[in-house]
């Protein structure tokens, strides 16, 4: 089956894919940034369901319903807040794209879209975040054949010229 990855400009709460996640904190019960976006489109019953999950560790993830989104599933992931890079922020954030689209495919996923996690109020360089972002992507998506399309959903301008030039770079040395 074909595996598509694509940068796209947008609010990724507006998009109709099948899983969408979320860059939460551990306490999962909201927050600003994406976050908050994420719950005030889909209504308070997200909350409630949060509620139920327990938290979750940095570079962890747990699913939801998407409630009022037009994504049928959010995925709530930690990503490391930014001590610098030598507090094992790479790893954590590895982690949170790895777990996050496993966890989508464990729930039949086919489509899912991703926010530049910990690239905001976390403050992970995103000239850092972006190509690990996609490396790991990229060596996940093999493992998860039921995983077709997988969408970086940038909050501006500059960050999708980030997340394309890097795309373009690995996608073009893999051609
Ligand atoms: N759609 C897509 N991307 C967005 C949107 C949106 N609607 N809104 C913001 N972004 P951030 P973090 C981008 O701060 O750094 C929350 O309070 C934003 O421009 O949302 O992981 C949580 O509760 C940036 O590129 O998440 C945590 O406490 C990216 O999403 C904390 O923030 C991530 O920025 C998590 O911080």
């Amino acid at each position: 089956m074909v595996q598509q990855i694509s940068a796209c400009l947008g609010r990724i709460e507006t998009l109709s894919v099948d899983a969408i996640v979320n860059a939460a904190n551990s306490s999962l019960l909201g927050g600003g940034g994406v976050d908050g976006a994420i719950h005030r489109a889909a209504g308070p019953d997200l909350v409630h369901e949060c509620r139920l999950l327990g938290g979750c560790k940095t570079g962890q993830a747990k699913i939801t319903s998407g409630y009022r989104l037009p994504a049928k599933f959010i995925v709530h992931t930690v990503g490391p807040v930014w001590r610098g890079g030598n507090a094992g922020e790479p790893d954590a954030l590895a982690s949170c794209y790895r777990q996050s689209l496993q966890i989508a495919a464990d729930k039949g996923a086919v489509s899912v879209a991703f926010p530049s996690i910990s690239t905001g109020i976390y403050g992970y360089p995103i000239e850092q975040a972006a190509p690990l972002a996609i490396a790991t992507v990229l060596e996940s998506l093999p493992q998860l054949p039921t995983v077709c399309e997988v969408c970086f959903c940038c909050f501006t301008e500059t960050d999708l010229e980030i997340y394309q030039r890097e795309l373009s770079r690995v996608q073009g040395s893999a051609a």
